[in-house]
């Protein structure tokens, strides 16, 4: 397939292979593409005799430790200023709010990205919203540059084009990805270990978060979108920690009917707002609204006030979004 931005996929290539240190920053409360891309790049890096980590703010969620092979590092074994740094699927800086300097520090930057509206905050920057991961653009540079993709390398990217695609279900999942899966088979990767590891492997205490965010799940707009919030006070009860609360969402817009799906979660300092639609509501432009961002069907944003106001917030914006949509129909 022809790429728009075929150009600066060669430049990427040219400036990876120019670099001997390379730093892999991916955003805070990593998904299954955040890390699987990282760790594909950072392997392959390290395959061509790189010195390549990423650096991690956070944990890795316990779902998606299987794919670490030490890539990551929280105190950079790097010198201060790398020949290149690398950032995936951040759709902006304040994704990766405590490393943004470490990043800067890169004598190169690299952006590679697939969320709408990412500043390009890069010295390069590939940015494509149309594609369905930040791992099938790892995936095609990697085939560009004519690096082979092993088994560790073809479960990292496989891992980040099956969570992000919603196991191929959402409508981003496009020819061009399944193909791309189709050919990550042939690395000698377990697909079926990867898709156990991610999906059926949760701890009780997870279950337990989701059976009482489920319980208080409401329906707003006469069932057109369902609501419901994960509190400090329900992390405490059930014992789950709050990166095991990212698929609630998933059952909330799962509800026949149900068009827009909002997850609250209350972190310590600020609240987490998950939005997800089914067919045609532009999530990205509510998350907008509320200062956020992301895609058509999945997005999120960060407000900093507490629990009430902020779903006193929310429910304005779905609200609004329902007044509107009426007129539109
Ligand atoms: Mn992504």
């Amino acid at each position: 397939m022809e790429r728009k931005n075929s150009n600066v996929m060669k430049e990427i290539v040219s400036a990876l292979n120019g670099a001997d240190t390379v730093r892999i920053i991916t955003h805070a409360s990593m998904d299954g593409d955040a890390f699987g891309s990282s760790a594909a790049l950072c392997h392959i890096l390290r395959g061509l005799g790189k010195r390549a980590e990423i650096l991690l703010e956070d944990e890795i969620p316990g779902n998606l430790r299987f794919l670490d092979r030490n890539y990551c590092v929280r105190e950079s074994g790097l010198p201060e200023e790398p020949d290149l740094c690398v950032a995936l699927d951040c759709g902006a800086l304040y994704r990766f709010e405590k490393r943004v300097e470490s990043y800067q520090k890169g004598r190169n930057t690299i952006n590679i990205d697939h969320h709408e509206g990412n500043p390009c905050f890069g010295a390069l920057n590939w940015v494509e919203p149309d594609a369905p991961a930040t791992g099938l653009l790892v995936f095609l540079l990697i085939r560009a540059a004519g690096w082979e993709i092993d088994a560790e390398c073809g479960e990292a990217l496989y891992a980040a084009l099956a969570t992000d695609t919603g196991n191929f279900q959402y409508e981003s999942t496009n020819k061009e990805c399944l193909l791309a899966a189709a050919e990550l088979c042939d690395s000698g990767m377990d697909r079926v270990k990867v898709a156990t590891e991610i999906y059926q492997n949760c701890r009780p205490e997870q279950i337990a978060i989701e059976a009482i965010a489920v319980e208080r799940m409401e329906y707003l707009c006469g069932g057109w979108a369902s609501l419901s919030c994960v509190t400090q006070e329900m992390l405490r009860e059930t014992g789950a920690l709050m990166s095991e609360t990212e698929r609630i969402v998933e059952r909330l817009r799962g509800v026949r009917g149900v068009e827009l799906a909002v997850l609250i979660k209350e972190e310590p300092d600020r609240v987490k707002c998950s939005l997800r639609s089914k067919h045609y509501v532009d999530v990205a432009a509510i998350a907008a609204s509320l200062g956020g961002g992301g895609h058509k069907r999945a997005a999120g944003c960060t407000m900093r006030c507490g629990l009430e106001e902020a779903a006193a917030r929310v429910r304005a914006a779905i609200e609004k979004e329902f007044a509107d949509e009426g007129r539109d129909r």
